[in-house]
């Protein structure tokens, strides 16, 4: 089962202005193929549907947990985009283009079929898609698919963090970049556990460190790179027998820590009346009331 913690899992910025283009662009860390939906489903499921879990416990514990931190990034990007597009209305009357952002936004589906909320689709339009899940059964083939997720999700990571400027936006992947960096040198470390071989070496993969991105190099100063969380109170205990030895990119030991993120508030976002966000006003109400009579 699962327990909910209503705090983000690290403190985001809110920006001085939204960005549409960009909310657009960190859109697709959700829900395109490598984003954190494909990280989240394809652990959840590969964690549902193991056999033998008490024979492989560690391997067990590993996935399960990085599932539990990977609900916490889809909350993570969800939140960034509902930044990144809040305060987008000047307001005004209905039959004065109150959504006229629509048009030029390079996504309208924000506005036309959401309520200024986060997409579960990536930045091109196409929706997630359960498709994105690989779950052989196999343990060695299912490690070898989530080193190869995560390489491609950080590859994503980093090309959304390239295309865009914006600090808010930039906070969050330089957190998902270290984040998701962890769970791929594990996914690494378990293969090259279970075949006697250090696939650690393979990385990084792209071949560019975390160090050259200033956003993520804070939260390696602070040792994030090398620390697995428990998302748990008193479960996942053997995932200690694989997230240990020195780090793939510094050499700092590998730890794992009892104690979930210090992390950052849940946003307050504005209500936006001309979407009928959260409801209809006060005084429509009011309205509505004298007509019923
Ligand atoms: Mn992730």
């Amino acid at each position: 089962m699962y327990l909910r913690i209503d705090k983000l899992q690290v403190d985001i910025p809110r920006p001085s202005e939204a960005d549409p283009a960009a909310a657009n662009t960190v859109n697709e860390l959700m829900g395109g193929k490598f984003g954190e939906m494909s990280t989240l489903m394809n652990y959840t499921y590969q964690s549902f549907n193991m056999r033998g879990k008490s024979k492989i416990r560690p391997y067990y514990d590993l996935i399960a947990n990085i599932a539990a931190e990977e609900m916490g990034h889809i909350e993570l990007v969800a939140n960034t985009v509902n930044l990144l597009l809040d305060n987008t209305f000047e307001g005004g009357a209905p039959d004065g283009a109150p959504l006229g952002m629509a048009n030029s936004a390079p996504n309208p589906d924000h506005f036309l079929n959401m309520g200024l909320g986060a997409i579960p689709g990536g930045a091109g339009g196409a929706k997630w898609s359960g498709d994105y899940v690989f779950n052989s059964g196999n343990l060695k083939l299912d490690l070898l698919h989530n080193l190869f997720l995560e390489s491609g999700a950080r590859m994503g990571k980093i090309r959304v963090y390239e295309a865009v400027q914006n600090e808010t936006a930039r906070e969050m992947v330089g957190y998902l970049i270290v984040r998701g960096g962890v769970h791929q040198e594990a996914y690494a470390k378990a293969l090259g556990d279970l075949c006697g071989i250090d696939a650690t070496k393979l990385l990084p993969i792209p071949e560019i460190d975390n160090a050259k991105f200033p956003h993520a190099k804070k939260f390696m100063d602070k040792g994030y790179h090398r620390l697995m969380y428990r998302f748990t109170q008193d479960d996942y205990k053997q995932i200690g027998e694989i997230w240990n030895g020195p780090q793939a990119e510094t050499g700092e030991e590998r730890e794992v820590v009892d104690e979930i993120p210090e992390g950052g508030e849940v946003p307050d976002l504005t209500p936006i009346p001309e979407m009928f966000a959260p409801t209809i006003s006060p005084e429509e109400i009011d309205e509505l009331a004298k007509k019923l009579g």
